[in-house]
């Protein structure tokens, strides 16, 4: 699988299960990437991982706190309702403690200062012996741990997320998790940011029917995404295509590429599924089909390696034409 989710907040919508808002701004704080990121405050905020449950994995968050703090869990992974391990925040010596089921393991050095980005990323492999619990903190080892990191009868993790504290005001951003399958992404995220390319021209094949037309693209570039202008089609095997806005210039690698739709099926007459299309030169890779929800909402191809063949490049991700082909 390698890298199996990331979200760095950009669509203005949720990416998590539960807890938390989107902003773009709050409190004087912005986002470390982009334009959004999550703003936390004394709620449970989760993601239920796709495909899991994943015995190991790395996981990485930017994480940032604003002013006061009463101390709390700032980062936790779980089997159902089962916190495995987490790590919290001091609100006295502002060093992050780490602790295996409710069992405080240590601690990291760094102290973590008011109002800065950091970038936390943990491993986590769940055993009884050999277990694995390592912590960085932009990219410098802070803490290691190898021997029994399964505190109860759960062997695996299959979701992320923590019980935000009262009085607690965190943001986080760039949240992504590997897990230590396939040739890339297997390892240590590394603080790797998390950029949103827009529709902002026509592509080539334009099969479906824009409201209000007649562009199409204008009605596929706003964020947070607004159904209430749209492309749609009832023909099985149309295509739709947009070009995307280019990554930002700071780009000097990419590691993967998700292309993203937020649609939904008006009916349950075919076509009500779709399926996702990277074309590159004139070569159209076409996805795996994908069902659609029956109202709004994200449908989701994380691409580890370049259709075409090898890793991604800036070059080669920038010349991505995103495209959509209706399914039954
Ligand atoms: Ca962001
Ligand atoms: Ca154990
Ligand atoms: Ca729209």
């Amino acid at each position: 699988m390698a890298m199996i989710f990331m979200t760095g907040a950009e669509w203005g919508i949720n990416e998590f299960d539960a807890g938390g808002s989107i902003v773009t701004s709050k409190n004087g704080v912005l986002p470390r990437t982009g334009a959004y990121m999550y703003g936390i405050t004394y709620c449970d905020w989760f993601k239920a991982l796709p495909g899991g449950p994943y015995q190991e994995l790395f996981c990485q968050v930017a994480f940032f706190y604003s002013d006061y703090i009463s101390g709390g869990s700032i980062f936790g992974w779980r089997c159902g309702g089962t916190q495995l391990g987490y790590l919290r925040l001091n609100s006295s010596t502002r060093v992050i403690e780490v602790y295996i089921g409710s069992t405080l393991a240590g601690t990291c050095p760094l102290v973590i200062l008011n109002r800065t980005w950091y970038v936390i990323e943990v491993h986590i492999k769940i055993a009884d012996a050999g277990g694995v619990l390592e912590i960085r903190i932009d990219g410098n080892p802070q803490f290691a741990f190898i021997g029994d990191t399964k505190p109860g009868s759960e062997t695996a993790i299959d979701r992320i997320g923590v019980y935000i504290a009262v009085n607690n005001d965190y943001y986080y951003d760039d949240v992504i998790v590997n897990d230590p399958s396939g040739e890339v992404n297997n390892s240590w995220p590394g603080g790797l940011k998390i950029a949103l390319r827009l529709p902002i021209s026509e592509g080539p094949i334009q099969q479906w029917t824009p409201t209000p037309g007649p562009g199409h693209y204008t009605a596929l570039d706003e964020r947070p995404p607004s159904g209430s202008d749209n492309v749609k089609t009832d023909v099985v095997g149309n295509i739709e295509m947009v070009q995307l806005s280019a990554l930002p210039a700071e780009a000097q690698s990419v590691r993967a590429v998700q292309l993203d739709f937020w649609g939904l099926k008006m009916s349950t007459v075919a076509p009500t599924r779709l399926a996702p299309i990277v074309r590159l030169g004139e070569v159209d890779y076409i996805q795996a089909t994908q069902d659609l929800p029956l109202a709004q909402g994200q449908v989701k191809t994380l691409l580890n390696t370049n259709p075409a063949g090898g890793n991604w490049s800036v070059a080669a991700a920038n010349a991505v034409i995103l495209g959509v082909q209706a399914k039954e």
